[in-house]
């Protein structure tokens, strides 16, 4: 459903993009399977250890820098395989490479950004798919960061990020101090060869 109060370009958020059972099959695959790490971050000149565990994975090709740190992408494990396929055709992107998070509870978390690396190709949306743990994902406008928005991501939701979004919209996963458990989120991007 679009969310009504956003500017463009729109936001869509899918609450039950997943099946509970699959979203409880998934979440729990990818928990033990996926060989999760702490990527180091690069904020304001100085290194820290991200505050939460990620794992690039992705096509053979789709090497992908951020923070100013180059991945190469780790295979794709067999229980996102149909989750891909299911993507590529619904919203006609190619979803080349996912950055999967793992959140272990309310003090794993990000800060703002936008995902506008180089080669993500701005002109594909990118599919953000939540297990677990619900978590507020908050948005600002980058020209204006009173501007502002958030939406709680709940376990097999889909938040679809349209083409030109993060050209004008940063977005952030804030702390909680409520007890919760542990959150996944797979980012679906599309990766273009540099040259
Ligand atoms: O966990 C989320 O919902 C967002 C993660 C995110 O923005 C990112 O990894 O780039
Ligand atoms: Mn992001």
């Amino acid at each position: 459903m679009p969310i009504p109060d956003l500017p463009d370009p729109a936001l869509r958020y899918l609450p039950h993009w997943l099946a509970a059972g699959q979203a409880d099959a998934l979440f729990a695959s990818l928990r033990t399977g996926i060989a999760w790490e702490r990527h180091r971050l690069r904020l304001f000149g100085r290194e820290i250890a991200a505050p939460r565990l990620s794992c690039w994975i992705g096509d053979a090709d789709a090497s992908y820098t951020y923070s100013r740190t180059r991945f190469e992408p780790r295979p794709w494990p067999r229980a996102l395989l149909a989750i891909r396929a299911r993507l590529c055709e619904e919203f006609d992107a190619d979803c080349n490479g996912v950055l999967a998070n793992l959140y272990r509870d309310g003090n794993d978390a990000m800060g703002w950004h936008a995902d506008d690396e180089p080669e993500i190709d701005p002109r594909a949306p990118i599919l953000s798919l939540s297990l677990g743990a619900t978590r507020r994902f908050a948005l600002r406008r980058r020209d204006d960061h009173a501007r502002r928005h958030a939406i709680e991501l709940a376990h097999g939701s889909l938040l679809v990020m349209p083409a030109g979004l993060q050209q004008a919209w940063q977005h952030a996963l804030p702390r909680t101090a409520r007890r919760i458990g542990p959150r996944i989120n797979l980012t679906f991007r599309t990766i273009m060869a540099l040259r």
